[in-house]
């Protein structure tokens, strides 16, 4: 009997048979032992004060009843012991947490009625594991939270760090400012929630926007925290990313954190140690000649935890680049893993394993925390494999943490979750150039069948095959859209699976066209082609009205395998069409021919969106460094009639470092004049003639910074 236990444990003993769960338990320590760990223990077992009942041993390891058994439990902060003999139970912690966690790994060892005799000796590898829900959209509402913090207790998570972007309180123009009675209330309950899960609730605050280094800031980030402190908050955190480099000096801002750890967390005693996210906060951003990491590592207070992403913002995470960073800060990085945060691919949705982890780096780092997506319910599939990451390191397999992470969220419709999952793992073409594998146990057959189409000689067996992925697709969103399984999940998901579904029945539709081609029968031919086009409308239909957001709307699934190789056979079995009957079909394979102009490494992957005759720039999230000559824009292809533009920097005012110009060739640029608006855009009315090329440029001699929020080009 193979026992299963999430996250998995260090060491554990192989079974050596199990007993019957006892009909009643006497608990021996329950008085001394950790309260949250009595309380799941009693809502396992009918509970005895008779010496008939089952002896279980529970507490921390200073606790009398532990007392013999002390030598067993590790040496490691939220370490436990657990034995399951024929005669007793023990659970016996490091500390409280420890106990607590050895108890949830009893409660999942309790499968059918039965327990498998074993003993385990357990503890983390990361101090802090955990979620930090710090992306930009909608933040998390007061349900998804408690469903989260109850979720990482049960997979020894012990950090929740609480830094939506969109949470005006959280930064500006609020930060400032205590909650209205509402929200304060409801992070007062959250923080509850949190210490009945035995989780640490991190308030960040995120000055950074129109922070002043002077003492009123100071008290008011102090004044905040107090309030945050009366609220149950007991873990702090300050967020400087995404803001403007101007307002990144390492210095003052090493200042202002000692500030608060010496007049505040120090002062509190019962306060955790403070937590920074940078500016610099990935190493392609860093210039360490600067100064600006090195300072950091000089002046913070050594207790002081330091954010860290990676070498890029969204990256794996490797040892050389730990200890790269690591000798910077002059302590160990405490990852900030953007994964699976989709913020800036909000189309798409992440649910494939959590790869590109180092298996060997468990001494460099202090802490490992995921940024989800801002859907709580489908974050918890890579969630789930954090937790088990930065539990045992050494032990991480990705692909295995994945299987189970399904079954976890989705017990009984697990398999159809599956098909799902594999088909929306990758993100798109995105601007910082971070993809993931998609469809991987298909794309074999998908290249196969592709390649059979091509030549005109296809095979049964490989027909058959790419029909049973679709059917499964078909059957995998019917399936879950009427699960009960996990509502909360399927309500996050129900625009994908929508779209999931007509991707199915469009491809197989589209494996009849081969048969009708085959049987030489074009009006069977020409009906499934039109009855294609609708299912494609309909997928239009639904991109232009569910999952609505300002930076990608939409509904992207199967983008990476699956809808490539319809759209591919789709035009191949077109063409042989058109040559056996000399008759073109109008194209329905969607193509977007206009391009992104730049010379910025920064924004060349971004994507491009076409729709209602309007062509943009996905925006970027970050601050843009545009170097002297440095430009962004729109190839229009071919050349249209610019009927206006409009393009968001995110500045008060259109800087006179820049220029808007228009070009038919890219050698000549004239100006393209234009006025900002009430909403500080740029924008530009209808041009004379045809042009190819809209751009901004940095016509100043030194390197400038902007957002960009909205660049834009309507065409006729
Ligand atoms: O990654 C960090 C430190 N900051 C922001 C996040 O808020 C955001 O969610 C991610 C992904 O877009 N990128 C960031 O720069």
């Amino acid at each position: 009997q193979k026992v299963q236990i999430q996250p998995t444990p260090q060491i554990v003993s192989q079974p050596s048979g199990h007993i019957l769960k006892p009909e009643e338990v006497r608990i021996i320590g329950a008085n001394s032992a950790d309260k949250e760990a009595v309380k799941l223990l009693k809502s396992l077992f009918s509970i005895s004060e008779s010496k008939k009942g089952f002896p279980i041993y529970l507490g921390e390891k200073s606790d009398k009843a532990i007392r013999k058994y002390k030598s067993q439990i590790p040496n490691k902060a939220e370490g436990y012991y657990l034995s399951i003999e024929k005669n007793k139970i023990v659970v016996a912690g490091n500390d409280e947490r420890g106990t607590y966690y050895g108890m949830q790994t009893l409660k999942q060892l309790l499968v059918d009625g039965k327990l498998p005799l074993l003993n385990i000796k357990d503890y983390p590898d990361i101090t802090a594991r955990g979620v930090v829900e710090g992306f930009y959209g909608t933040p998390w509402n007061y349900e998804d939270r408690v469903s989260q913090l109850k979720f990482y207790g049960a997979n020894k998570l012990n950090t929740y760090i609480y830094g939506p972007k969109d949470d005006p309180y959280h930064r500006s123009p609020n930060w400032r400012e205590p909650y209205p009675a509402k929200e304060a209330k409801a992070i007062k309950e959250l923080v509850q929630v949190a210490n009945h899960n035995h989780v640490d609730f991190v308030w960040a605050i995120h000055p950074g926007m129109d922070i002043k280094w002077n003492t009123a800031d100071r008290d008011a980030a102090i004044s905040k925290f107090e309030a945050m402190y009366d609220l149950g908050v007991r873990a702090f955190a300050v967020f400087f990313d995404d803001i403007s480099w101007e307002d990144s000096n390492a210095a003052k801002q090493a200042d202002f954190l000692n500030y608060l750890d010496d007049n505040f967390v120090k002062v509190k005693k019962n306060v955790l140690p403070l937590i920074l996210c940078p500016t610099e906060y990935n190493k392609s951003w860093s210039k360490i000649e600067k100064g600006y990491l090195p300072t950091l590592g000089e002046k913070l207070n050594p207790s002081i935890h330091v954010m860290w992403t990676g070498d890029r913002v969204i990256s794996d995470i490797d040892r050389q680049g730990l200890e790269w960073i690591n000798q910077h800060i002059k302590r160990k990085a405490y990852i900030w893993w953007n994964f699976p945060v989709s913020d800036y691919v909000r189309d798409h949705l992440l649910m494939g394993p959590a790869y590109g982890l180092d298996t060997g780096a468990s001494d460099l780092m202090s802490g490992f925390m995921s940024n989800p997506m801002e859907f709580a319910e489908a974050s918890k599939v890579a969630i789930y494999s954090v937790a088990d990451y930065a539990w045992n390191i050494k032990a991480y397999q990705s692909m295995e943490a994945w299987e189970r992470a399904l079954k976890a969220v989705m017990p009984n419709n697990c398999e159809m979750f599956r098909v799902f999952a594999i088909h929306n793992a990758d993100l798109g073409p995105n601007g910082h150039g971070y993809r993931r594998d998609e469809s991987w146990e298909f794309k074999e057959i998908a290249e196969k069948y592709l390649n059979e189409v091509k030549s005109g000689k296809w095979k049964v067996e490989t027909i058959a095959d790419v029909q049973q992925e679709f059917i499964q697709m078909m059957m995998s969103a019917k399936t879950l859209l009427q699960s009960t399984d996990n509502p909360a999940l399927i309500d996050e998901i129900e625009p994908w699976l929508l779209q999931f579904r007509l991707l199915g029945e469009s491809g197989l539709a589209l494996t009849h066209l081969q048969v009708a081609l085959e049987k030489n029968d074009k009006a069977y031919f020409k009906k499934l082609y039109s009855y294609i086009k609708l299912l494609k409308e309909e997928m239009f239909k639904n991109s232009n009205s569910l999952n609505q957001n300002p930076y990608q709307p939409g509904v992207k699934t199967g983008s990476l395998v699956i809808e490539p190789l319809i759209n591919n056979a789709l035009a191949e079995l077109s063409k042989q069409y058109a040559q056996r009957y000399n008759e073109e079909l109008p194209s329905i394979a969607n193509y977007i021919p206009h391009l992104i102009y730049t010379n910025l490494n920064q924004v060349e992957n971004l994507p491009i969106r076409y729709l209602h005759k309007t062509i943009s720039i996905s925006p970027l999230l970050e601050v843009l460094k545009v170097p002297a000559n440095g430009y962004v824009g729109i190839e229009l292809v071919p050349e249209q009639t610019v009927l206006h533009s409009k393009i968001n920097m995110g500045l008060d005012e259109f800087p006179e470092w820049a220029k808007i110009q228009v070009s038919a060739d890219g050698d000549n640029w004239t100006d393209y004049q234009g006025k900002y608006n009430g909403r500080k855009e740029w924008v530009g009315g209808k041009l004379e003639g045809l042009y190819r090329f809209v751009r901004m440029v940095n016509t100043s001699a030194n390197e400038q910074e902007c957002y960009l929020k909205r660049f834009e080009v309507k065409i006729k």
